[in-house]
């Protein structure tokens, strides 16, 4: 059927809906659905929680004038999957329901679905049509897309930078660079992802709680890079055990209560970490620096943005700020600092 400007006004609403399960429904997708009977809405829903209903039934859900449903129309952000997970497959439901058309963002990259739920709808009659704000589908779910075709959790570096381009000052003291408006930004980033990491020299320098503050949400796991193990958690506060976090060596280490130790042997430390998180269903990394750190994920090139705050000091000399070579996705202002996201080139969520 032909793509109207109203399927990309509800495809819209959809995408906004899917985007209220930020940060509660990682690994899985953020989905959002709507249903329409002649041009107006008569149901809505969105993947709320991870191990909840999905968007389709919580849409299904919500309609009350049930008698419409074989003249409506479903917008879901993602293709409705065809495989019994923790719920039935969404696909089975739209077929019992006898809805008239479905119009979806994007195919499930997912291998237990990836066009199946398509079918199931056509083979039931369903019209079917894709591609509709499908790269707005695809960026709002890149972590999903990356954990599917990466098989890795989606890696965001961040840090602040001097006008005169350093992270820190040579005796590693890197306060004052951003202000409160942009420490709070960083609060709310890290409820919108899984983990937080950061390497032996933050954890020694800064004592970092590395939990959410400055917003609400819930705290990520903590993850610290610690190759030789060189870190006494005594004395340091993300080893408090009040938030699961993870602690990454190179050789056995006493842990304390709450703290889980990975001894990793493989030679690509960074590579294996990555590979570990992703097994434990962490979809997303914030890395917190410090220099060695960001640089090991660069040079690895296990990075997929970074978001680099601006402020307008001068420190002379101290540790120099990385130089990620992606693209500039986005530049604004808060106060007099400055945020520029740059995208790592390879970007695999993109259609390839
Ligand atoms: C949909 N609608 O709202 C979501 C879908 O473990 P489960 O049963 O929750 O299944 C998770 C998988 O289902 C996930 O990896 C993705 O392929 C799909 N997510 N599908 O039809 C939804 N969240
Ligand atoms: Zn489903």
């Amino acid at each position: 059927m032909a793509i109207s400007p109203l399927d990309e006004k509800y495809m819209a609403r959809a995408l906004e809906l899917a985007q209220l399960g930020m940060g509660q429904v990682s690994p899985n997708p953020m989905v959002g659905c709507v249903i329409t009977y002649k041009g107006r809405i008569i149901g809505e829903g969105w993947h709320r929680k991870f191990g909840g209903p999905h968007a389709e039934v919580e849409a299904i859900r919500s309609v009350k004038e049930t008698h419409l449903l074989p003249q409506s129309t479903v917008y879901v952000t993602l293709e409705p999957c065809a495989h019994h997970g923790k719920t039935p497959p969404c696909a089975d439901l739209l077929v019992e329901k006898k809805v008239k058309r479905v119009v979806m963002a994007l195919q499930d990259p997912n291998p237990k679905v990836n066009g199946g739920g398509k079918a199931r709808l056509e083979a039931a009659g369903i019209t079917v049509d894709v591609g509709v704000m499908e790269e707005e589908a695809r960026a709002q779910n890149r972590r999903f897309l990356t954990n599917m075709v990466q098989q890795r959790p989606y890696v965001i570096l961040k840090w602040a930078q001097t006008a005169d381009g350093f992270l820190a000052r040579a005796n590693g003291d890197s306060k004052w660079i951003s202000h409160a408006l942009s420490r709070q930004q960083v609060h709310r980033w890290r409820t919108e992802e899984d983990a937080i990491l950061v390497g032996p020299n933050t954890v020694r320098l800064d004592n970092p709680a590395l939990t959410v503050r400055d917003w609400t949400g819930e705290h990520p796991l903590r993850v610290v890079l610690d190759r030789k193990a060189s870190l006494n958690p005594e004395d340091f506060q993300v080893f408090d055990g009040t938030v699961p976090t993870r602690w990454y060596t190179q050789a056995d280490a006493p842990a304390p209560k709450g703290v889980t130790q990975v001894t990793i042997t493989e030679a690509g430390f960074i590579a294996a970490v990555l590979n570990d998180l992703h097994a434990q269903g962490i979809g997303s990394v914030f890395v917190e620096g410090g220099a060695a750190i960001l640089d090991a994920f660069m040079t690895a090139d296990l990075w997929d943005e970074a978001r680099i705050f601006g402020a307008p000091v001068t420190f002379g000399d101290g540790f120099a700020a990385p130089h990620p070579v992606g693209v500039t996705v986005e530049e604004l202002s808060i106060l007099d600092n400055t945020l520029t996201r740059i995208e790592n080139k390879h970007t695999p969520w993109r259609k390839s």
